[in-house]
């Protein structure tokens, strides 16, 4: 059975979900735990282009392994292909546009980390949350430093600016009023719904998680930027309308 390792809380790792549950492709979920699962991750990863990091969400089906968002949603239409379960995320002659929408939501979520790992050192509420399910309740209080660690660990590993602000003001805000502008009063970003609604949607996780997202109340509130989603609510909205009617359950 194809396995991916994920980060339940990570925006990249609900992109790779959305998209192989769009096509209906079962698959086995790994939750990856930073640092501890590092080894494990460069072993599964392998062999990857030289000069890039071993990360999730990384898709293990049988020899073939696929180390990112995008190359997961590929091979998700590449499997359903001639079975016609559900429209393709790349419609044919608009790949290269889908791919822009993927590039640019990958440094919205970029900009969101810088803040999320600057929140998860601050909340020890979200450090409780962070910590890997196999420790006992009793034991979380005190282990809370393991999360502190894997937030420098994940600083330093991604070069995460250390301006969180800055990052929302000259990178997030601007790809925000690129979607807006691109979106007008449409439902989807190209003609038909993509991986570029996938990619988008997804990734305003960076102004406020939505309601079902699967995560406790304090990483909800670091991932939350109250005062940037203020002047974007119209793109919360869509982003609702684009889960009600294309991720059940999501
Ligand atoms: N462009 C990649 C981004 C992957 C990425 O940066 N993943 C981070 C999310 S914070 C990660 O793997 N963190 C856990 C780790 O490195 O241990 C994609 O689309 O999959």
């Amino acid at each position: 059975m194809r396995t991916l390792y994920g980060l339940t809380q990570s925006a990249w790792t609900e992109k790779a979900r959305w998209a192989l549950e769009h096509h209906g492709i079962a698959y086995r979920y790994h939750e990856h735990v930073p640092v501890l699962g590092e080894v494990l991750l460069r072993l599964k990863a392998r062999p990857r282009p030289p000069g890039t990091k071993a990360s999730v969400p990384l898709l293990v089906d049988g020899d073939q392994v696929l180390p990112t968002s995008l190359a997961i949603a590929r091979h998700a239409d590449a499997l359903s292909r001639g079975e016609r379960r559900a429209e393709p995320l790349f419609p044919s002659g608009q790949e290269g546009e889908v791919e822009r929408w993927a590039d640019l939501s990958d440094r919205m979520i970029g900009a969101a980390r810088a803040r999320v790992l600057v929140g998860l050192r601050n909340s020890r509420a979200a450090q409780r949350e962070a910590l890997p399910t196999f420790i006992p309740g009793p034991l979380r209080p005190l282990m809370t430093p393991m999360a502190v660690i894997a937030a420098m660990f994940l600083r330093a590993k991604y070069d995460a600016p250390r301006d969180a602000d800055a990052e929302a003001e000259n990178v997030l805000r601007p790809a925000l009023d690129l979607v807006r502008k691109a979106l007008g009063a449409r439902a989807t970003l190209l003609e038909d719904f993509s991986f570029a609604d996938v990619a988008i949607a997804s990734s305003l996780q960076a102004l406020i998680p939505r309601a079902r997202a699967p995560f406790g109340p304090a990483t909800r509130a670091i991932w939350e930027n109250l005062a940037l989603a203020r002047g974007y609510e119209d793109l919360l909205a869509w982003r609702d309308e684009v889960y009600a009617k294309h991720r059940p359950g999501g």
